[in-house]
């Protein structure tokens, strides 16, 4: 399938700038060359377009219960991402959408989950399943799981879920920092979540084939959204909440190696993202060349 890279650059969900920059970063890390490279066909689109949040306030779309900053504005970015997200698949193109920060997957979500039964597999050191009560900071990039499941006070806002995403289908890889509210509500719901102990215990081959089980069990395919904190900061230095014990590079490539090997076998990768690529807080963009590595393991590149 050709890809199509659909920049996103938002950081209305992470109250951090420098994020928005992530798209630029990733395609100065020559991502398309590499893909093309690879021998896919490559598109790149202009990027959404997003005003600057300055030209905005944060406060004037408070839901009536909890904080969500710049909800109205996610909404926007989101509802413009589903629809290039949508119309790629419809076009028979894999979408590889560029963050930007992590409330963008709530778009990337409901465009794979328009028009088919999707599962999901969360690469990521948070479980971004608070909801506007639960959240500690307001920050969106912490909840796009919980929206775009409806769960809480995203019941008062249903474009969020308007989507055939599956919660018995969502699968987390390598949580590491999860907040005491999100805790329970990973536990008491149907997702499954592997955490890093369970990487550290079993390694991270039959960690990713357990989740490939789960998240293609029953469904028509699978989103794999990628929060580049997943790695370990020594990897990943670029990100917005770096999170000590994370993912070794080669654990990384290893997981998304044998993502592409399923989806060689049975058709199953129907979009993905990568995620909270700062590069103000980079080391000589490492973060974005790593994105870029990273897709490519993604998409079948191999070694031999
Ligand atoms: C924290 C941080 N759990 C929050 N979440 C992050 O604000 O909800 N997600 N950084 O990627
Ligand atoms: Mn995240
Ligand atoms: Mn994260
Ligand atoms: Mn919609």
């Amino acid at each position: 399938r050709p890809v199509r890279i659909i920049g996103a650059p938002s950081d209305y969900g992470a109250n951090r700038r420098g994020v928005d920059m992530g798209p630029s970063a990733i395609r100065y890390a020559g991502l398309a060359e590499e893909l093309e490279a690879m021998g896919l066909e490559t598109t790149d689109e202009d990027d959404l377009p997003i005003p600057r949040a300055e030209t905005r306030d944060p406060d004037v779309e408070q839901l009536r219960s909890g904080n969500a900053k710049f909800l109205r504005e996610t909404r926007e970015v989101c509802e413009a991402l589903e629809a290039r997200v949508a119309d790629a698949i419809e076009a028979g193109m894999f979408p590889l959408v560029l963050g930007g920060d992590h409330s963008i997957a709530i778009g990337s979500l409901n465009g794979a989950g328009k028009n088919a039964d999707v599962g999901a597999i969360w690469f990521d050191a948070h479980g971004d399943f608070n909801t506007p009560e639960t959240s500690p900071s307001g920050n969106v990039h912490g909840m796009p799981l919980a929206a775009a499941l409806g769960r809480g006070a995203f019941a008062e806002e249903p474009w969020a879920s308007e989507n055939r995403l599956r919660e018995e289908n969502v699968v987390y890889v390598g949580l590491r920092s999860v907040d005491d509210h999100e805790r329970d509500a990973i536990n008491a719901s149907e997702m499954t979540a592997f955490t890093m102990s369970d990487i550290d215990e079993r390694g991270i081959g039959p960690v990713v084939e357990d989740a490939l089980d789960a998240a293609t069990a029953g469904v028509d395919g699978i989103h794999v959204s990628f929060d580049m904190d997943w790695l370990d900061p020594n990897e990943a230095p670029g990100v917005g909440t770096p999170v000590r014990g994370g993912s070794s590079y080669r654990e990384a490539h290893s997981a998304l190696e044998l993502v592409a090997e399923r989806h060689a076998s049975e058709g199953v990768l129907r979009s993905m993202e990568l995620v909270e690529v700062n590069p103000i807080l980079d080391s000589h963009n490492q973060t974005a060349d790593l994105a870029v590595e990273l897709a490519a393991s993604a998409l079948g590149k191999r070694i031999l």
